[in-house]
């Protein structure tokens, strides 16, 4: 049976980690703290109970900042490009560890595991990125008004940087801002989801290892466990100065308030409401596996994943009949299987929400062109898997508004010009990703210009997911404004200070004031 199978192979995963069955899951960095409280790991693809991770007191906590902050005296003073090397040599390791870590990431979130082994690669990719970044870490230099004075100004490290991570990407996002915050002289400690805290304990055997072998003091990267109140101790902290969050818009406003309150920093990569549009000029046959993927992958669990489709009058009917069949092709059950597109959803709590949308989208007058449901029976035992379902639905329905993370996409119909499109795509709360398919110049550009999309990403001829990390990754409105991953997107990692140096006996005032004693 194919559960048996999975659950021997990653006996060998779990081997290959380091990860036990009971895992002592607060990391100070190198050692590890013991702990009565546990979590239990259970799979979405066969419901089996994968281990235990102990959860982070308050004492261990304070033991964890403690050392975490220690380590920060050192580190900060190590030059960038000596912290880059540290950061290559996390990147090799991953190398190494691509296929197991991508089977765990499969195994314990449920993707499939070819996104288990591309999520990895974002891992590996992100430290080749910060690797050439920590010779690169620049400010600029002015000229001052006053003479023999120089000005610029430097970026220096801030400190303690807090990761808050969800289930849906549970190791990448956690290296976006690690591999960044290392670089930049900053020390990490990370709380991943409640719901994938194998990967986490994975993923610190792995920088451990580095962090060992180069004799580096503890606490560069640390690990807690837990729910909410865990995630709590870091929001209310006022030694971390920034808080980098990812998950849900209820979960991130709450953190934004609270970090805000202390006058602290937060990152925040919240929900998104991704739509593509299909204009008359659109190439269908890619518009099919750009939404396809886009509605499907990762079982429409990627804060990327599309969920309308907003397609032309004309050509409306042409590119649902493409879409419905896409969908008959479609195979789902165990994410291990190769020959599966899609795998459980994460837990019975998303198959509610699931199901809930797709009884909402009927209420609200949709009608299901692609009936969903939970498959039960041989392979299914979790009762995490669920078709894929597709509704016809209007922009304003409250449930096309709101973001369900689950295989639910609606389609839309738009008439006329490609700016009732774009004000159909823009006219929900979250602004992550957004996408056209077109062929025509001037469409393109008009959803690309000031008055296009209102998104932080927004794709031409491709779908809305599958982002590459050389970009800074995040979106606007309920999204939450931040920015990890490329680019630019170190600076929030930094404090910024500006320099003025007088290297004359005079000391003329800005602003020409004078000011004779
Ligand atoms: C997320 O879902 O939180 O663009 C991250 C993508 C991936 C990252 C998604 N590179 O779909």
């Amino acid at each position: 049976m194919e559960t048996a199978v999975s659950t021997i192979q990653i006996a060998e995963v779990l081997n290959q980690l380091g990860v036990s069955q009971e895992n002592q899951g607060t990391s100070t960095g190198i050692n590890w703290l013991s702990s009565s409280n546990y979590i239990d790991s259970i799979s979405p693809v066969d419901g089996q109970l994968i281990g235990k991770v102990s959860t982070t007191s308050k004492e261990d906590y304070e033991l964890v900042m403690k050392t975490a902050t220690e380590a920060f005296k050192t580190w900060r003073l190590m030059p960038a490009p000596q912290r880059g090397e540290i950061v290559r040599q996390f990147g090799e390791k991953l190398r190494e560890k691509k296929e197991a870590l991508g089977a765990l990431v499969s195994y314990e979130m449920g993707k499939s595991y070819q996104e288990g082994l591309g999520e990895v690669q974002e891992m590996i990719d992100i430290c080749d990125f910060a690797v050439g970044l920590s010779r690169q870490l620049h400010g600029f230099t002015m000229h001052s008004e006053r003479p023999g004075h120089r000005m610029y100004e430097q970026y220096h490290p801030l400190g303690v940087v807090g990761i808050i991570s969800a289930f849906n990407f549970p190791v990448a996002v956690w290296s976006w801002n690690t591999a960044l915050a290392w670089i930049c002289g900053d020390v990490c400690v990370w709380k991943p989801s409640e719901k994938t805290p194998l990967c986490g304990v994975a993923c610190q055997n792995i920088i451990a290892e580095v962090l060992k072998e180069n004799n580096l003091p503890e606490g560069i990267s640390c690990l807690i466990n837990g729910d909410y109140q865990v995630g709590e101790y870091m929001t209310k902290d006022s030694r971390i100065p920034l808080v980098s969050a990812t998950g849900s818009t209820r979960m991130g406003k709450i953190v934004a308030q609270e970090v805000a309150g202390r006058l602290g920093r937060s990152l925040l990569e919240l929900g998104g409401n991704n739509a593509i549009i299909v204009t008359p000029d659109a190439d269908i046959k890619m518009t099919v596996i750009g939404a396809v993927f886009g509605a499907v992958g990762t079982c429409g669990q990627r804060c990327t994943s599309t969920r309308r489709l907003i397609i032309h009058e004309s050509i409306y009917d042409q590119v649902k009949n493409a879409v419905v069949d896409a969908y008959q092709q479609l195979r789902i059950g165990n994410p291990l299987d190769e020959a599966n597109h899609v795998g459980p959803l994460i837990d019975t709590d998303a198959v509610a929400m699931y199901n809930n949308a797709l009884t909402q989208v009927v209420e609200e007058g949709g009608q299901i062109i692609v009936e969903g449901g939970v498959l039960s029976g041989d392979g299914y035992e979790s009762g995490c898997y669920v078709k894929p379902a597709i509704a016809e639905a209007k922009p304003e329905f409250k449930i096309v508004q709101h973001e369900t993370f689950a295989p639910v996409l609606y389609l839309l119909k738009y008439a006329g010009d490609v700016e009732n499109a774009i004000e159909i795509q823009n006219n929900v709360a979250q602004g992550l990703s957004s996408a056209i398919m077109t062929n025509n110049l001037r469409e393109a550009e008009r959803f690309l210009s000031h008055a296009g999309s209102d998104c932080g990403i927004a794709n031409v001829n491709i779908g809305t997911s599958g982002a590459e990390i050389g970009g800074a990754f995040g979106g606007e409105k309920e999204t939450g404004g931040g920015r990890e991953s490329g680019s630019d997107a170190w600076k929030v990692y930094m404090r910024r200070q500006t320099n003025t140096i007088n290297y004359t006996t005079e000391l003329p005032l800005a602003q020409g004031i004078k000011f004779d004693l």
